[in-house]
């Protein structure tokens, strides 16, 4: 193990984002009035959310996809464009989809409260405010908020093992690519699927073959870095994101990964070894192909490695054909 491994693996959590996370949800107030805000403030100083002020619906637009808050208070009546625009682009923000709004208004019109409800706002609060209302409306927001972070992360996650999923991975690689591309460095994908798995079911039975799945899985979690990304890719196929490395560099690891799986003994069959096969790629810099691209080129070498014998790693080139390596026997 290296120093940075440990941890289990959180696989939704983005590496790019602080890992501590804020202390408390952050609330963004959208309002032209300086008086709103600073009555706010005061009135919200000692309650458990991060505040965060924008004082037009642009600039609010803009501080919002920027900080992704889990509640926003906004005004209908502001200069430029108004609460109800605000709402739409608001609304149809690709990464403010867990985002609560609530709107806060002097409009005490039925037909506004039925519109900002209708844009997608979860609530509508007049002006002048009753704090404690305000208030428990903010929380059964933000308890909302909570809920759908929640069931977001948990659709990222394989329930067998506890990694992360088909979906959690095809957003990592888009993510880590995009990153990489900004940043610089190296970045690799590996596929690994495990050798003649379906004889482990056969003959030992499905349960035993989930105790196989679930092992390899803990593998990952212990011998990679942290900063790497394993996920359950299918049934019994594995994808793996090695940051901060090329191909050549990722090989080694994934191969003291693979031996020491050929050294795991299974509580239900300790005679029988499980092995795995792996394919390797680099994926390029400013790359124009697509990730699913290289997660193509990673499998081919693996189909490569499956058919020179399995329990081997193979490294996959761009240009199409397999450099076959096969690090150990
Ligand atoms: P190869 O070395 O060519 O990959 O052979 P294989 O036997 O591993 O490949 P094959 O595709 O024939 O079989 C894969 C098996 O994996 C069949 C399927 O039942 C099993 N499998 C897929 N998902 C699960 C799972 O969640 N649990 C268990 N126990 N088995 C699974
Ligand atoms: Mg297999
Ligand atoms: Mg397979």
């Amino acid at each position: 193990m290296t120093e940075e491994n440990g941890d289990k693996l959180n696989p939704t959590l983005s590496s790019h984002e602080d890992e501590s996370g804020p202390a408390h949800p952050g609330v963004l107030l959208i309002d032209d009035s300086e008086f709103i805000h600073s009555l706010l403030r005061n009135k919200l100083e000692h309650d458990p959310i991060c505040l965060h002020s924008a004082m037009s619906a642009e600039e609010g637009i803009a501080t919002a996809e920027l900080i992704k808050p889990a509640l926003i208070l906004l005004d209908l009546s502001m200069p430029g464009m108004d609460g109800f625009q605000a709402l739409r682009t608001l609304m149809n923000s690709t990464i403010l989809t867990d985002t609560q709004v609530i709107v806060i208004s002097a409009s005490d019109d039925t037909e506004d409260k039925v519109a900002g409800l209708e844009l997608g706002a979860c609530d509508y609060v007049t002006k002048p405010f009753n704090l404690p209302e305000l208030r428990a409306r903010m929380r059964c927001a933000l308890r909302v908020h909570e809920l759908l972070s929640l069931l977001a992360e948990r659709a990222q996650v394989d329930g067998l093992t506890g990694i992360g999923n088909r979906s959690c991975f095809d957003a990592r690689i888009a993510e880590e690519i995009s990153h990489r591309d900004r940043s610089g460095g190296d970045l690799t994908v590996a596929m690994c699927d495990i050798d003649l798995f379906k004889k482990v079911n056969d003959t030992f039975g499905h349960p035993a073959g989930d105790e196989v799945i679930r092992g390899i899985a803990k593998l990952f979690q212990q011998l990679l870095r942290k900063r790497d990304i394993a996920c359950r890719y299918g049934g019994e196929e594995f994808a793996i994101l090695l940051r901060d490395t090329n191909a050549k560099r990722a090989a080694p690891v994934l191969d003291r990964i693979r031996k020491q799986l050929e050294r795991t003994r299974w509580p239900s069959h300790p005679e029988h070894m499980v092995t795995c096969s792996f394919g390797v790629c680099d994926i390029p810099s400013g790359d124009v192909n697509k990730p699913e691209d290289w997660v193509k080129t990673a499998d081919e070498a693996l189909y490569a490695a499956k058919r020179a014998g399995r329990n081997r790693i193979y490294i996959g080139s761009d240009s199409g054909m397999t450099s076959a390596l096969k690090l150990a026997s």
